[in-house]
């Protein structure tokens, strides 16, 4: 008894001196995902300027992007574009609201838009303006991915706010995106809802002309359409257009964000207000805590997180300098 009570001692010794039994030698420690923990707000950011005065008095936090970092593009190159990205997080009442910055000096807008080709083309005798077909190729949109991790599937609860397509309509779009295995490229699955905020300009008898002018016709230089602007049907004889001359490829809805949350349905459930500088984007996220949807992360105490950046690029796969992910980092609720 005495002699087992001496071996006690010495082993709660040993313990002391040596730690818990580790015999790894002393490596560097891997860094630990970066942290940021939530303000508790005490009223909501308007969602009508990113500039609120609520927004004031939270520090932001800088972090890292790089084109290299996951989801792994199947190109990869190494410049980013952009160095970091800055991020506020509030909530409020249930709601999560994120104002996310980085620096992006081309306002991309005009995805697939078509272009004049022709101002005095002969149509039946008469002088026609004919456009280009609709060219994604360098028009683009300038976009952000905002990855929660937590699904039971393993995908990511993707948000997806564009500076074309989904700005416009205060809204960004719930996509998840899937990967059958860990080499394979990301499949983008939307989350449920039939509501849509956008749709192609083309005429449906000959897709490589639009369907639709904004009333002003030649005069207008602006790069959107709205449903509810007094659209004008193309006419080939409409004058006053030069060369290379821009219509929008998109026409869009600017009226759904006031639907209902259970009309938007889970793929519209986050509201945006955004500003660009002339140097920077400031975008303001507004998601429920818990959405209610089977396709969304519920957000409790803390969640695993991912954002990326895009510079006139749209595909999440295709590397490329104009595409900037952050490494995983917590925010704290
Ligand atoms: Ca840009
Ligand atoms: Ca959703
Ligand atoms: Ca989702």
């Amino acid at each position: 008894m005495r002699h087992s009570l001496f071996v006690a001692s010495l082993l709660v010794v040993a313990l002391l001196v040596f730690g818990c039994g580790s015999d790894k030698p002393n490596g560097p420690e891997p860094p630990k995902p970066q942290r940021i923990v939530v303000t508790q707000g005490t009223s909501a950011p308007p969602l009508t300027s990113t500039n609120d005065a609520i927004w004031d008095a939270i520090t932001p936090t800088a972090v890292d992007i790089s084109t290299s970092l996951a989801p792994t593009p199947v190109m990869s190159e190494v410049m980013a574009i952009s160095d970091s990205i800055y991020v506020k997080a509030l909530t409020f009442d249930d709601s999560l609201f994120l104002r996310i910055s980085w620096a992006d000096y081309s306002h991309n807008v005009w995805r697939g838009a078509f272009s004049v080709n022709d101002t005095d083309a002969d149509l039946g005798g008469n002088m026609a303006t004919i456009f280009n077909a609709p060219d994604s190729i360098g028009r683009q949109e300038d976009h952000l991915w905002l990855l929660f991790a937590g699904l039971a599937s393993g995908d990511w609860d993707g948000l997806n706010w564009r500076a074309l397509t989904t700005d416009s309509t205060f809204l960004a779009e719930g996509i998840n995106l899937h990967r059958a295995a860990a080499d394979s490229p990301w499949v983008q699955v939307r989350d449920a809802g039939t509501v849509e905020v956008a749709r192609h300009n083309f005429n449906t008898l000959n897709q490589t002309q639009p369907m639709y002018f904004h009333e002003d016709t030649s005069d207008y230089a602006g790069f959107t359409l709205f449903e509810n602007d007094a659209l004008r049907p193309q006419d080939f004889f409409i004058r006053g257009w030069d060369i290379g001359q821009q219509v929008p490829f998109y026409i869009l809805d600017s009226t759904k964000h006031r639907l209902s949350a259970a009309e938007r349905g889970s793929r519209w459930d986050t509201r945006t207000i955004s500003d660009w500088s002339g140097s920077t984007y400031t975008v303001v996220l507004c998601r429920p805590m818990n959405t209610g949807y089977a396709d969304d992360v519920v957000l409790v105490d803390s969640v695993k997180t991912k954002i990326g950046v895009f510079d006139n690029q749209m595909d999440i796969n295709t590397g490329g300098t104009g595409r900037g992910f952050s490494k995983e980092f917590w925010l704290i609720f």
